[in-house]
């Protein structure tokens, strides 16, 4: 049960806006986008809109209602969420058409870089009385040729036992069940850490607003999220699921996948183990 508040959906919107915002000016400039191509994706995207209100007779009380919706979006700091719950995984499957290696997922909205750098094996920050089953995740990181890959990166993000991640959710100490594992001279490597629990779409912001409005659910099944990398090879962002968790065969963020499934066993003293290794492609 839980003894703190429960975080607002307006404190997690606000603190993922502002990691993506962050995000973005670290990020070295690209290429400018072209104006034929600024031309070519938006004449599409409105062309769905415009057909979706006339082959559905869209009213002008749901036009306004649509209006003042994105308007609460924008102000919940909840574009992140949302789009990263019903769009981002459309764009990963498209990027995934041209990809080798371990299968990818979306990155989502609760990524934080610059966590503690810890050699296997690793345990990842937790608080003193922190709950939940332990885990522990072990593998190797190869190359598409099957060779160790020494010293990847595991960039590890994941909810506690209630589904709360730290840096979104206040009662959390920075930094909670995050971190960055150095794996060893034959790319494997060993984390310690404790299963998370499934996670819910905050029901008090305009996210959980629309799923009830349109008697969805509001859940994702319980997850790790990662990023594996090392030089000269393409970074994988990923997420592993677990066996027999809820919400498998429907997740409301539609990022699961059958060969991201962890399939821990019990080692018949409460906790539980499980390997997964990891292939990189060349960059
Ligand atoms: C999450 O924890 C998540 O991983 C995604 C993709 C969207 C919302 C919450
Ligand atoms: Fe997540």
């Amino acid at each position: 049960t839980a003894t703190h508040d429960s975080p607002t959906a307006a404190g997690s919107g606000d603190s993922a806006t502002k990691a993506f915002r962050a995000s973005r000016d670290s990020a070295s400039v690209g290429p400018a986008v072209s104006q034929e191509r600024v031309s070519e994706v938006v004449t599409h995207l409105l062309a769905g809109i415009h057909s979706t209100i006339r082959s559905k007779k869209v009213t002008y009380d749901e036009f306004q209602a649509a209006k003042q919706y994105l308007i609460d979006v924008g102000e919940g700091g909840e574009w992140p969420l949302i789009l990263d719950v019903f769009v981002e995984h459309v764009v990963e499957d498209v990027a995934a058409e041209a990809q080798d290696g371990t299968k990818g997922s979306i990155l989502g909205p609760y990524y934080l870089p610059g966590q503690v750098r810890l050699d296997t094996p690793a345990t990842l920050p937790r608080r003193a009385d922190e709950q939940g089953t332990e885990l522990l995740f072990a593998g190797q990181v190869r190359d598409t040729a099957g060779n160790p890959v020494p010293g990847a990166e595991l960039d590890v993000w994941q909810a506690d036992h209630e589904g709360y991640y730290s840096g979104f959710a206040p009662h959390l100490p920075d930094g909670n069940l995050r971190g960055v594992v150095v794996a060893d001279a034959q790319g494997k490597f060993e984390i310690h850490t404790i299963e998370p629990a499934a996670y819910q779409i905050p029901t008090d912001g305009p996210t959980g607003a629309l799923i009830e409005a349109a008697g969805w659910h509001p859940w994702r099944p319980a997850h790790l999220h990662l990023m594996v990398r090392a030089p000269e090879h393409r970074t994988i962002t990923t997420q592993l699921y677990f066996r027999g968790g809820e919400w498998l065969d429907s997740d409301v963020a539609s990022a699961t996948k059958p060969e991201l499934i962890l399939d821990p066993v019990d080692n018949g003293d409460g906790t539980r183990s499980v390997t997964y290794d990891f292939t990189l492609e060349p960059a």
